[in-house]
């Protein structure tokens, strides 16, 4: 049977003009082969509109598996995100104007969900193609965290005879045009290697029915 892949990006936020993560998984829109399709689409750099749109398009698309991507300016690699947390705590205002501080994401729900990709495995698969990347124990607490809690909290209160989905999140760099504008030169990553490691982290979700155990946590 044919597995959907949902991809999501981001639209730009902060007065930016552009947005990495919606540039890369707009790429692979309806790339598929025998046995799976991909479908991206775009979320509102919006609390609570963002996530509104992420379930209305698990929804409509039944996805088997979720993948959300967005831009971690200033980090220097594409990095897979081990945890979502159950708070907002935003530092600057979202799309709508809004910048909650210190909100629950959902009241009562879990601290926290973990990723249910083969994050290890999607990290080792990329070093091995010669893309930086890492783990990353912290989504921040902004609107890309917002959608990974959403996301994984959505998926684990499936009931059993729903098809399981699954679903994690993955942050990419700026893009080298967006870096050269900032004075402080923060690293980037070329659009095309933001795609193939996207394509490759699709690619590990779809095979990979365990992650693999590799050492490669952080001791701070
Ligand atoms: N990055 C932001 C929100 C949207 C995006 O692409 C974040 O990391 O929270």
């Amino acid at each position: 049977m044919t597995k959907t892949v949902l991809l999501t990006g981001f639209e730009p936020f902060n007065g930016a003009a552009i947005n990495p993560s919606w540039e890369a998984v707009r790429a692979l829109d309806g790339w598929s082969g025998p046995d799976f399709q991909v479908v991206a689409r775009q979320l509102p750099c919006v609390f609570g509109g963002a996530n509104l749109a992420l379930l209305e398009a698990i929804d409509a698309l039944k996805p088997d598996i979720v993948i959300a991507v967005g831009q971690a300016g200033g980090r220097p690699d594409i990095s897979v995100e081990r945890v979502a947390i159950n708070v907002d705590d935003a530092s600057i205002l979202d799309n709508a104007g809004q910048q909650p501080v210190d909100a629950a994401i959902a009241a009562g729900g879990p601290a926290a969900y973990f990723s249910t990709l083969p994050i290890k495995a999607i990290v080792r698969a990329l070093r091995v193609r010669g893309l930086k990347s890492s783990v990353s124990q912290t989504a921040g607490t902004f609107v890309c965290n917002h959608v990974f809690y959403g996301l994984m909290h959505h998926v684990a209160g499936r009931s059993d005879d729903e098809p399981a989905i699954k679903a994690g999140f993955i942050h990419v760099p700026f893009l080298p045009e967006q870096a050269a504008d900032r004075p402080e030169r923060p690293p980037s990553m070329a659009l095309d290697e933001i795609i193939d490691g996207l394509r490759i982290a699709v690619e590990l979700a779809l095979s990979e029915q365990a992650d693999i155990a590799e050492a490669g946590g952080a001791t701070h």
